[in-house]
């Protein structure tokens, strides 16, 4: 049955952003029409494509509006695409504010569109705890028509910080096997300078201080103190600066390169032995997936979602929060054995593939679609 979909997200780089476009241009492919509601064209998006249509949210900043209403903005936009275009479905990510403003375009348009909320993450394990917004975070998911959460641990902390009394689902990120899949590297490292036979490490992220980046440049330190090796700082954000400076005073300017946010990931990722995402908070880490899919086993926290993203010992291996002595001990295990690097690189793939494979993430949706439908 094709439907008529709203999307609503915030549209910057990040991981809800990524995979709401995703979810969005998949969705059009297998036919259904598509609708962006967002505040801007969302990175990745190509509106050129067939039942893809964007509908941007425009927030006055008059002189009496001390903070422009973006919310209200957004509902009023919500509520014209609902009845302009006939929407069956409102897909929001994020509780707060989309999922209220969702409620509130719903309301306008006497009911007629049904809600879908997902749960990325932030919204519950960094606002949930602050009581000012958490009833408005419950209210967001309550009067949604179905809500997904990206891990079942996601679920876990949502319904223990919130008391939330309605089902989740859990529906996995996906990633494009179109941009993530292992190329060729040789060159790459060539033009970086990086021997052939230098190990490279990596991370990837928006250098917020829940990343806890000064944790990968520790667990670097004490590889490196064992074998050549070279880290791939990728992104940008609060905490770069401060990384900058700690990669200095270590003295590791020559061996950490800092890349700053960079389109080639993909080709970054596919030089990498192996990818390092050491987070104090984390609903799935969909940079881990994506280094998966270019096959490059990896390392994460025994954190959120992390555990059901890696299985330790397969496709990589889980080290407990805070512990850079753990982490290097599993990263130099890894890099030591070739045999153990290409089965770990291997199941990665395979892994990617299989539990987190787009097509199947992409029917899960259309079907709580449906089911929103018939009630
Ligand atoms: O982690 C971030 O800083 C960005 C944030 C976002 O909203 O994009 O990421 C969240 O959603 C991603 C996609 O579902 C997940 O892969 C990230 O784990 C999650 N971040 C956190 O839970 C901290």
């Amino acid at each position: 049955m094709n439907m008529k979909i709203g999307i609503t997200c915030y549209p910057t780089v990040g991981g809800s952003g990524v995979v709401a476009t995703e979810l969005g241009m998949a969705l059009a492919e297998k036919g259904h029409e598509v609708h962006f509601i967002t505040s801007s064209l969302p990175f990745r998006l190509d509106e050129s494509e067939t039942n893809i249509y964007f509908h941007e949210v425009a927030v006055n900043s008059y002189a009496v509006f001390q903070y422009p209403p973006y919310d209200l903005a957004l509902a009023s936009k919500m509520a014209d695409v609902i009845k302009q275009e006939k929407l069956d479905i409102l897909h929001v990510h994020y509780a707060i504010p989309h999922a209220v403003s969702a409620f509130l375009a719903k309301e306008m348009v006497n009911g007629q569109v049904k809600i879908v909320t997902t749960l990325h993450g932030t919204d519950i394990t960094v606002l949930g705890y602050d009581p000012s917004l958490s009833n408005m975070i419950r209210f967001g998911i309550e009067k949604s028509d179905a809500v997904t959460a990206v891990s079942t641990d996601l679920i876990r902390q949502t319904e223990q910080l919130l008391k939330t009394r309605v089902p989740i689902d859990t529906v996995y990120n996906f990633i494009d096997e179109r941009i993530y899949y292992p190329r060729n590297p040789v060159s790459l490292k060539q033009e970086l300078g990086i021997g052939e036979q230098t190990k490279v490490l990596s991370h990837v992220s928006n250098f917020r201080k829940v990343k806890r980046v000064e944790d990968v440049v520790y667990t670097f330190q004490k590889v490196f103190a064992q074998i050549d090796a070279k880290l791939l700082l990728i992104g940008d954000g609060p905490e770069l600066p401060v990384i900058r400076e700690l990669v200095k005073d270590l003295g590791l300017d020559k061996q950490v390169y800092i890349t700053g946010s960079q389109k080639r990931v993909a080709d970054l990722l596919s030089i990498s032995d192996i990818k390092l995402l050491m987070s104090s908070k984390e609903s799935f880490g969909l940079v881990l997936l994506e280094a998966m899919a270019c096959g490059v086993p990896v390392i994460g926290t025994n954190i959120g979602g992390i555990p059901e993203v890696i299985e330790h010992g397969q496709s990589g291996f889980i080290c407990s929060l805070g512990d850079t002595d753990e982490a290097a001990a599993y990263a130099l295990k890894i890099l030591k054995d070739e045999k153990l690097q290409k089965k770990m690189a291997a199941a990665a793939l395979q892994r990617a593939k299989t539990t987190f494979n787009k097509n199947d993430i992409v029917s899960q949706y259309e079907l709580i679609y449906e089911r929103t439908l018939e009630t």
